[in-house]
């Protein structure tokens, strides 16, 4: 069964024709045609999801995994501004999100009709291309050329489309079959476009770059959020060869830590002016999203390396204000080619690599004495997860506690950094576990759980995910941060509750068990992970302000 409307079958045949193979439909009558066509499609795999917020984050974190675009499918109204903020999530983690959005026809807009807003490049800020089609057999050419730009630009350049689709009524009419003449008269259309491979805009002045790469003896690579990625990990690990490169990462980088600097802000808090001075690169190299570390971004800023250069084959962005070289390029192709350049004498790697060794002694020093915290508690957590899991983080102090850690190397590490908000990670997680072979747990704290709990509202969680929540009745960030505990508001940054997720996992029929010391934390982990009927969540309490006292005790003790 189809829709009859053209329009309908166009939306349902392009999608296919660009291999999207899964839509994640949130209900509503005037995308009726759509719903009908999609759930109907040998080769689409429909799902579906009431909120839309929840249902944008959670198709978000399947193109996340699967690399390919996902669909998102909602009615008219306000419906379509809850997809905001998965949109702009993506629009800056670079993920393929396909907005379909049903909409009335333009002469039902602002006269009085209900569910109805001004629908048309809503999102204009934040997604690569918005299609308006229009319902009328006398644009089929128009609306074919929309859709292909759309979807074209939401495979090539990696990111969210909005496609506004109106629609008169009647909604519901059927048909056995999807008309040949549109599919094939769409096919041809796409034929004739082939997919726009990124072509190099720009020709990098190789010879110049390597010259310069020759002759530096302080030379830094730091790489944001990125995907794991076996020849860029050999690649990186040749570098660890030459004394004149240090290499900076995150956990979200997913580069193995081996002579590289996983712990940024570990290393950097304790060091004077001048010890930072003498660190300083003179060639720094970035790749990848965004850099949680915020020290990082103060250093670079202020000790600004006479080149930096960025590579990415999509954008660039000049996070330290000094960028000297766009280079639109992926980084292995433009790393292999220092790669083959000779090594230089310095001492520059060994410098960081000694002071790495200094943090390391102190960090397990403390963490012996460490009490029950939130700090103690990642140690615990981090250290139980099975080989090969997929860790999801959440925002804030969440990424940032990991951050302070050897994360297991074998572990696959993601969190939304394109706007870190808080109001998506647990619907992201989810949706990257449904494409996870290997077990994904998820880390959050209880704002952005109890924000985002409308996440478990969904048929498709597997029973093999798991939560673990850090319960420090609020905002544990803004203890930390400078500013909020200098105010007399501290309670509006914070935002203390006595919420449970006892209930909610009560109510979506999740198993659930709480723990509120290290003894029955560990004791918790050991069973945490095996084979369950249901997905799990572990709810650990932590007292704030003990949390407070530990993490600022930590770093004055890495002094
Ligand atoms: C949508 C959104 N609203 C507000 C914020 C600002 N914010 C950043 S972290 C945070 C608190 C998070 O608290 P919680 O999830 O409990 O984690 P904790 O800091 O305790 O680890 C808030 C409100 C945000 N990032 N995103």
């Amino acid at each position: 069964m189809y829709p009859k409307k053209e329009l309908a079958q166009l939306v349902i045949s392009a999608c296919n024709q660009f291999d999207i193979d899964t839509v994640v439909i949130s209900p509503g009558s005037r995308n009726a045609p759509l719903t009908i066509g999609f759930t109907n499609h040998p080769r689409i795999k429909t799902m579906s999801i009431v909120d839309e917020r929840c249902a944008a984050f959670y198709a978000l974190g399947i193109a996340q995994q699967s690399k390919k675009p996902v669909a998102i499918l909602c009615s008219s109204g306000s419906a379509l501004l809850n997809y905001y903020p998965a949109i702009a999530e993506a629009f800056y983690s670079n993920i393929p999100l396909v907005v379909l959005s049903a909409d009335r026809p333009k002469h039902l807009i602002d006269i009085g009709d209900g569910q109805t807003i001004r629908q048309e490049n809503v999102y204009d800020n934040h997604v690569l291309f918005s299609a308006n089609l229009i319902e009328d057999a006398s644009k089929i050419s128009f609306n074919i050329a929309e859709l292909s730009k759309a979807l074209n630009l939401a495979i090539s350049k990696r990111g969210p489309v909005h496609i506004n689709i109106p629609f008169d009524e009647p909604l519901y009419e059927t048909v056995g079959e999807l008309d040949a003449v549109i599919v094939n008269k769409l096919k041809l259309s796409f034929d004739e476009v082939a997919l726009d491979q990124e072509s190099s805009k720009e020709k990098i002045k190789e010879v110049k770059l390597c010259n310069i790469w020759k002759r530096a003896t302080k030379k830094m690579i730091l790489v944001g959020t990125n995907y794991p990625d076996n020849s860029l990990q050999m690649l990186l690990n040749l570098f660890q060869e030459d004394g004149s490169v240090i290499i900076l990462t995150e956990t979200t980088s997913n580069i193995a830590s081996g002579k590289t600097i996983n712990s940024i802000d570990q290393l950097i808090f304790p060091l004077l002016e001048e010890e930072l001075e003498a660190l300083s690169p003179e060639v720094l190299i970035t790749f990848g999203g965004m850099i949680v570390s915020k020290k990082i971004k103060q250093f670079l800023r202020k000790q600004q390396p006479k080149h930096h250069w960025h590579i990415d084959a999509l954008n660039s962005i000049d996070t330290f204000h000094c960028l000297s070289e766009y280079i639109n390029e992926t980084p292995v192709g433009f790393l292999t080619k220092l790669a083959a350049l000779p090594f230089v004498e310095s001492e520059y790697q060994q410098k960081y690599v000694l002071e790495k060794e200094k943090r390391a002694v102190k960090h397990d020093a403390y963490m012996k004495q460490a009490p029950f915290s939130d700090l103690k508690v990642f140690e615990t957590v981090l250290r139980s997860i099975p080989d090969n899991s997929q860790l999801q983080l959440a925002n804030s102090s969440i990424i940032r506690y990991t951050q302070l850690f050897d994360v297991n190397d074998s572990l696959k590490v993601f969190c939304n950094r394109g706007t870190s908000g808080i109001d998506g990670s647990t619907s992201t997680a989810i949706g990257a576990a449904v494409v996870e072979d290997n077990q994904t747990v998820f880390i959050t704290g209880d704002l952005s759980f109890f924000y985002d709990s409308n996440a478990l509202w969904n048929a498709y969680i597997p029973s093999n995910f798991r939560i673990i929540i850090i319960n420090n009745s609020g905002g544990g960030i803004f203890r930390f941060i400078p500013g909020p505990k200098s105010t007399n508001a501290l309670d509006y940054f914070e935002t203390p509750h006595q919420l449970t997720a006892e209930p909610l996992s009560a109510m979506h029929q999740l198993s659930y068990s709480s723990v509120c010391n290290v003894l029955e934390l560990k004791e918790r982990m050991s069973d945490f992970y095996g084979d369950s009927k249901q997905p799990k969540i572990l709810e650990v309490f932590t007292d704030k302000e003990v949390n407070e006292k530990v993490l600022k005790e930590y770093f004055n003790f890495l002094k």
